[in-house]
């Protein structure tokens, strides 16, 4: 402990100059990635530009959609890296393996500021996309980090501070994807069996223009929901399938909505893993909750199913999903409801069994190994600190 007078002094002695060089080399690297300058020293394996762009799809029939989109194009490294879901206003998945190293050269090209936040990856604090870090229109921020994830399933979306929510939801997403040596020793389904499943909620004008936050009471509250149940891109999916085993990640990617998952025929759900990456071994769940942001990957096996047979991934009712009591019904929109509140039941995509395919269909009972931490070993275990935590109109409290 040092009063304030010893640290000034301190300071003063020639630990200031130490202060002072420290941030301002912070600040300089930081200057440079914005700058669009790459640290030296840094040899990536693979080179990506990514870049946030305005652009018009076709979502529903008719006039197309004004969205934002993420683009990319791959520098140096394996072409493969970058797959571009079809049609879609979702950035392309970004496929990287544990060690490799990646520079992603980003650029916005809206009007907004911006910057991109790696959503689940370990990664240096300058190269996190925090809210401080955004830029203009115009130009470029580089990122620099090699991947220390587990295998699994990741996302990057903007990260602005107060526009996240409409940047995301104008179109601003992409998936993350991790290999490991571990994964692949799993002999899990892959290449056109590994299937990015983004799920989204959206709301459109009569001419197909996104609608965000109408302003009503109800959704100060409780966040946007839409009354459109969009996955990858699309609206009404159907998911085709040959009759083989499959390994669905799923990524929730609505602003406020949360699905209760759940097979239509009453099949439980393989989950194989999360959001920190691939599970010890599979386990059977009836249903799964999914809220924002968070990832879930399946493994499901269509081998028993007839050639023309369809099934489905629903949401099933929940009760609670709504501040107020989630009571408003059908046909209310003007009046400040929900036509789709959380908690509603409704199909999330279809799936139609449309080829036979001869593939053996097993589910490896051994996924990965999780690092297990003892408390026994925590630096502080002898002086461990003790959190209160209350719950007070709707604040938690530590
Ligand atoms: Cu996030």
């Amino acid at each position: 402990m040092i009063n304030r007078r010893q640290f000034l002094k301190i300071t003063g002695a020639g630990a200031a100059g130490f202060l002072t060089c420290g941030m301002s080399s912070l600040v300089d690297k930081e200057k440079a990635y914005a700058a669009g300058q790459a640290d030296s020293g840094f040899t990536p394996d693979l080179e990506i530009a990514l870049k946030a762009t305005p652009a018009e799809i076709p979502i529903l029939p008719g006039d197309p959609t004004g969205v934002w989109r993420y683009q990319g194009q791959v520098l140096k490294g394996d072409r493969a890296s970058l797959v571009n879901l079809e049609r879609s206003y979702l950035g392309p998945v970004i496929r990287t393996h544990r060690g490799q190293k990646v520079r992603i050269r980003f650029t916005n090209d809206i009007a907004d500021k911006t910057i991109v936040h790696w959503h689940g990856l370990h990664v240096p604090a300058d190269m996190d996309g925090h809210p401080r870090l955004v830029i203009p229109k115009g130009e470029t921020y580089v990122y620099e980090f090699e991947i220390r994830n587990r295998a699994g399933t990741y996302w990057y979306h903007p990260h602005p501070h107060g526009l996240t929510g409409p940047q995301v939801y104008g179109g601003l997403a992409g998936l993350f994807l991790v290999s490991d040596d571990e994964e692949k020793a799993a002999g899990l389904p892959s290449g056109e069996y590994d299937i990015p499943l983004v799920l989204q909620d959206r709301a459109f004008d009569r001419s197909n223009q996104l609608i965000y936050l109408s302003g009503n009471h109800m959704e100060q509250m409780n966040g946007f929901l839409g009354d459109w149940i969009i996955v990858n891109g699309h609206p009404d999916f159907s998911l085709p399938v040959a009759t083989r085993a499959y390994r669905l990640r799923l990524l929730n990617g609505s602003n406020s909505r949360i699905y209760r998952l759940a097979w239509q025929d009453g099949h439980p759900l393989t989950v194989i893993g999360t959001d920190g990456g691939l599970l010890e071994k599979p386990v059977q769940r009836r249903y799964v909750m999914l809220g924002p942001g968070e990832r879930l990957e399946l493994w499901v096996d269509f081998s028993s199913y007839a050639v023309g047979s369809e099934t489905a991934l629903v949401s099933l009712p929940f009760e609670g999903g709504m501040i107020g009591g989630g009571r408003m019904g059908r046909g209310m929109m003007g009046g400040g409801g929900y036509v789709l509140p959380n908690g509603a039941q409704f199909p999330v995509f279809k799936v139609k069994v449309n080829r036979r395919e001869k593939a053996t269909s097993t589910l490896p009972q051994r996924l990965s190994t999780i690092k297990r931490y003892d408390p026994a070993d925590a630096v502080n275990r002898q002086s461990p600190k003790r959190f209160h935590l209350v719950m007070r109109r709707m604040t938690w409290t530590i």
